[in-house]
């Protein structure tokens, strides 16, 4: 079926609520490029991906979708679109050359015509402060593992907040700690490329300290701001059986994928059955007293970023495994069904299931799907077209999804599709397309694809169309 095919076929439209928020996602390296420029200094991925042999091909976020550069194309395009809102993230290393001390003003310029360019277009920002940049001397102090990061975190949230404080009204602290922490520390697959669960837990609790700490930073500096919030990839899990064993690795990767932020920042407390999975690891002895209070620090919202289910069963995990040893007698097998470029699942009831388990467990927060997409291998044809239907179909059943999922009484207000552009995919480089605009990278070229025309015909009727009953 074509894109157009999904927009005209016999359909009746699902219809958002009104003032739902209609949005797209990037973050600053996977786009901006400059790495050098500005006084900006280098990041753990810089140096991670300037590691031969970490990132596919070599690639480097040196230049990237070149955005830096490209700004104001880059907000005319979204203008285009028509949402209403923006994510993007703020590299630390631009505004803070070492993680500490005073900020650098042609960093702090640049976000600040970034804003004015979308305030200009009509277009909120939503701005994150922490998409896996992590400032490369922070790194040689010891990184997340060490407690001082997250002091250092909350300081830079302070500048931020008095540099665009009266521009910006929603702040989210994290974007994903659950990959900072597992995948960065734990089996290194993403910047810095360490493999220690010890650093991978105490990476996950400095992200929680530091969003805490963070949060407090910016009510303390923007009293009026009306959300600040957090993202995370919540891991939507199905057990292969209904045994018990199996459920047992459902709640063995709940604990160490979920909860491990949801506990702590919405209840003030680690789930003692992460504690006792990981026991043969650490005793969590570097939890201070006030740690978990200051994490709990309420919020506004919070971010879930979603692309595929996990089915897991009871059984043995490949080594080397992101888990800090939580997932002993844990197998993960692949969800049935199409697949993306990234080999993931196209599955759009785990947003269902992942939302609707929200609307249980934290009655009265608010959420925001922060992220959701898919990458494909697209081409431009010889007449400059993108053509990118399956896009258009998981958009499609996606949106469908959170649809059901709001008629059910979630309460989402709003949606950001990951990404805007094709960007840097992190250990994939540049292999793997998410973007509804391609970019060619030797021209930087921008070219909508035809999952662009259809998303703006989303946000301008406020509706995905349904397929029609019966
Ligand atoms: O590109 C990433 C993004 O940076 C974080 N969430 C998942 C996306 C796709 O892998």
């Amino acid at each position: 079926m074509s894109a157009l095919d999904i927009l005209t076929s016999d359909t009746t439209d699902l219809r958002f609520p009104s003032g739902f928020r209609w949005g797209t996602a990037t973050a600053a390296y996977q786009i901006e490029g400059a790495a050098t420029e500005d006084g900006r200094t280098p990041s753990i991925w810089d140096t991670f991906s300037r590691t031969p042999g970490k990132v596919h091909n070599g690639d480097t976020g040196d230049v990237a979708a070149d955005h830096y550069h490209r700004m104001p194309e880059d907000v005319a395009l979204m203008r285009r679109l028509g949402v209403t809102d923006y994510r993007f993230s703020i590299a630390w290393p631009r505004v803070q050359q070492t993680g500490r001390g005073p900020a650098v003003q042609k960093g702090l310029d640049f976000y600040r015509r970034l804003v004015d360019e979308l305030l200009n277009a009509g277009i909120r920002p939503v701005a994150t402060l922490y998409h896996w940049d992590l400032p490369q001397e922070l790194e040689n102090a010891g990184g997340w593992p060490q407690r001082e990061t997250a002091q250092c975190f909350a300081e830079y949230a302070g500048i931020m907040a008095d540099a665009l404080g009266d521009r910006v009204g929603t702040w989210t602290t994290l974007n994903e700690p659950w990959c900072a922490a597992f995948l960065g520390y734990g089996n290194g697959v993403h910047a810095p490329g360490r493999t220690s669960h010890l650093d991978s837990l105490r990476a996950a609790h400095h992200f929680n300290l530091a969003h805490g700490w963070a949060v407090r930073a910016l009510r303390e500096a923007l009293p009026d701001t009306s959300e600040v919030s957090l993202t995370l990839n919540l891991h939507a899990l199905r057990p292969l059986t209904p045994s018990a064993d199996d459920l047992d690795a459902v709640r063995r990767i709940d604990a160490v994928g979920n909860r491990i932020f949801l506990d702590p920042v919405f209840h003030g407390r680690l789930p003692d059955d992460l504690i006792r999975d990981t026991a043969a690891i650490t005793d969590w002895s570097f939890v201070r007293d006030g740690d978990l209070a200051a994490a709990s620090t309420p919020i506004d919202s919070l971010g879930i970023n979603y692309y595929s289910p996990t089915v897991v069963a009871a059984g043995e995990c490949e080594s080397p495994s992101p888990w800090a040893g939580a997932e002993r007698h844990v197998r993960f097998l692949p969800a049935p069904g199409p697949r993306t470029a990234m080999d993931w699942p196209v599955d759009a009831g785990g947003l269902y299931e992942l939302l609707t388990r929200l609307r249980d467990d934290l009655p009265g927060v608010p959420l925001l799907v922060t992220e959701n997409g898919a990458a494909y291998h697209d081409y431009s044809d010889p007449s400059g077209r993108v053509h990118d239907p399956e896009r258009v179909s998981y958009l499609h059943s996606h949106l469908t999804a959170l649809h059901r999922a709001i008629e059910a009484g979630t309460d989402v207000r709003g949606y950001f599709l990951w990404s805007l552009l094709d960007n840097f995919e992190w250990a994939y480089g540049y292999s793997r397309r998410f973007g509804i605009v391609h970019v060619d990278f030797a021209s930087q070229r921008r070219t909508p694809k035809e999952s662009a025309d259809w998303y703006a015909q989303v946000i301008a009727r406020n509706a995905v169309e349904g397929r029609q009953e019966g």
